[in-house]
C-alpha cells in the first residue's frame, strides 16, 4: 500500500509523540493505537496514548499495553498528535484538545470523511486502520514483535468479523499471515473477541433478542437494549458489542439495526448491511456516518419513537413500504 510519507518521516523525526483513538473505542481503535505505540516505544520515542472513554477490560487480555492510555495530558505538550481510526475530530473527545495543542498533527484512518482536521492525512477505503498501521509499522521497525502482532491482528479481526466481511481483500489475507510468523496470539484475541461473555453480557444479549422483530416486509431488523437492562444485568453500552452482527444476514433481512440506550432517551444505533445495500446513506440522514456496510448515528427519542424514525427512513432512502 502506498503510505504517506510525510507522516511517515513525522513519525521517524518526533520524540514526544500523542496517539489517539475514537471514544467508545472498538478493537480497531485500541489494535492500530497501541501497535502503533509499541513500535514507536522501541524506537526510544516518548510516546502516550489517549481515549477519552473507559477501555473495556477485554482488551487489556488480548493487549496489556491498552492499561497504558490516558485520559488526561495534564498539559503535557507534544511535537506530534497522532489520530488512529478516527474520521472527525468530535469523535476524540475531550481529547481533541490535547490533539489540537501538538506542533503537529496527523491522522492515519479507513473512515471516508468529507472534512480533513488534521495537517497530514491518509485516509484508505481498507478493512481496517490496523492493515494500513502495519504497513507504517514494517517501514518504521523491521522487528515486529509478538505483541505488536497481535494487536494488529486483533484490529483486523475486530474490523472483518474474525476475516468474515467482504470487506477483505487478498492482502487482508496475506497480513494476518505473516502477523501469525511474527508470533499474533490469534487464539487469544479470537476467543476474547468473538467467544467469551460475561453472564451479565448473555442475559442482556437474550433480552435484546427478545424484542428482536422485522419490518417493512423483512428487509429491516431491529433489535434494541435500554439503561433499564444495563441497570438490571450491570453492564453498559460497551457489552453490546457484537450484538448487531448476530442479527445481520438473516433471510430476507436488508438492513439490521441495533438500539442502545446510552443516555434516557438517546440511543445509539449500529446498521448493518450483508447484501450490498448502502447503509452510509440511511446513517447520514440521521448526521452519522460510516461504511457501506457499516454504519452508526445517534438519536434522540424513546424506543418505539427512535424505531419508527429509522423505518420512515428506510422508506425515504431505500423506497421501501409496509
Ligand atoms: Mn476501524
Amino acid at each position: 500500500m502506498n503510505i504517506d510519507r510525510d507522516i511517515l518521516d513525522r513519525l521517524r523525526g518526533a520524540n514526544n509523540i500523542a496517539l489517539f483513538c475514537h471514544i467508545r473505542p472498538d478493537a480497531d481503535a485500541i489494535g492500530s493505537m497501541c501497535a502503533m505505540y509499541l513500535a514507536l516505544i522501541s524506537l526510544g520515542k516518548n510516546v502516550d496514548m489517549y481515549c477519552d472513554s473507559p477501555i473495556p477490560e477485554k482488551f487489556h487480555k488480548m493487549v496489556p499495553s491498552s492499561k497504558k492510555i490516558l485520559k488526561d495530558s495534564k498539559g503535557k505538550k507534544y511535537d506530534l498528535a497522532c489520530s488512529l481510526d478516527c474520521a472527525t475530530l468530535n469523535r476524540l473527545g475531550y481529547a481533541s484538545a490535547i490533539f489540537k495543542s501538538a506542533d503537529i498533527t496527523a491522522r492515519i484512518d479507513h473512515h471516508p470523511t468529507e472534512e480533513p482536521y488534521a495537517k497530514y492525512e491518509d485516509v484508505h477505503l481498507i478493512s481496517s486502520t490496523c492493515e494500513l498501521v502495519y504497513d507504517y509499522i514494517k517501514e518504521l521497525n523491521k522487528d515486529i514483535s509478538p505483541d505488536i502482532a497481535t494487536s494488529i491482528y486483533l484490529g483486523i479481526a475486530g474490523d472483518t468479523g474474525c476475516l468474515i466481511y467482504g470487506s477483505i481483500t487478498p492482502d487482508t489475507y496475506r497480513i494476518v499471515g505473516e502477523l501469525a510468523s511474527f508470533g499474533a496470539d490469534i487464539e487469544c484475541v479470537n476467543y476474547w473477541m468473538f467467544r467469551y461473555r460475561t453472564r451479565g453480557q448473555f442475559d442482556l444479549f437474550r433480552k435484546c433478542l427478545s424484542r428482536f422483530d422485522t419490518y417493512l416486509g423483512g428487509k429491516l431488523a431491529i433489535a434494541y437494549v435500554t439503561q433499564g437492562d444495563f441497570e438490571k444485568f450491570n453492564v453498559d453500552n460497551s457489552d453490546t458489542a457484537g450484538f448487531v452482527n448476530t442479527i445481520t444476514a438473516i433471510e430476507g433481512t436488508d438492513v439490521s439495526c441495533m438500539m442502545s440506550e446510552e443516555k434516557p432517551n438517546y440511543y445509539v444505533i449500529s446498521f448493518r448491511s450483508a447484501t450490498g445495500v448502502d447503509v452510509s446513506k440511511l446513517a447520514a440522514t440521521f448526521g452519522g456516518g460510516g461504511h457501506p456496510a457499516s454504519s452508526g448515528a445517534r438519536l434522540y427519542g424513546g424506543a418505539n419513537t427512535v424505531r419508527s424514525k429509522i423505518i420512515e427512513a428506510c422508506k425515504r432512502v431505500y423506497g421501501w413500504s409496509d
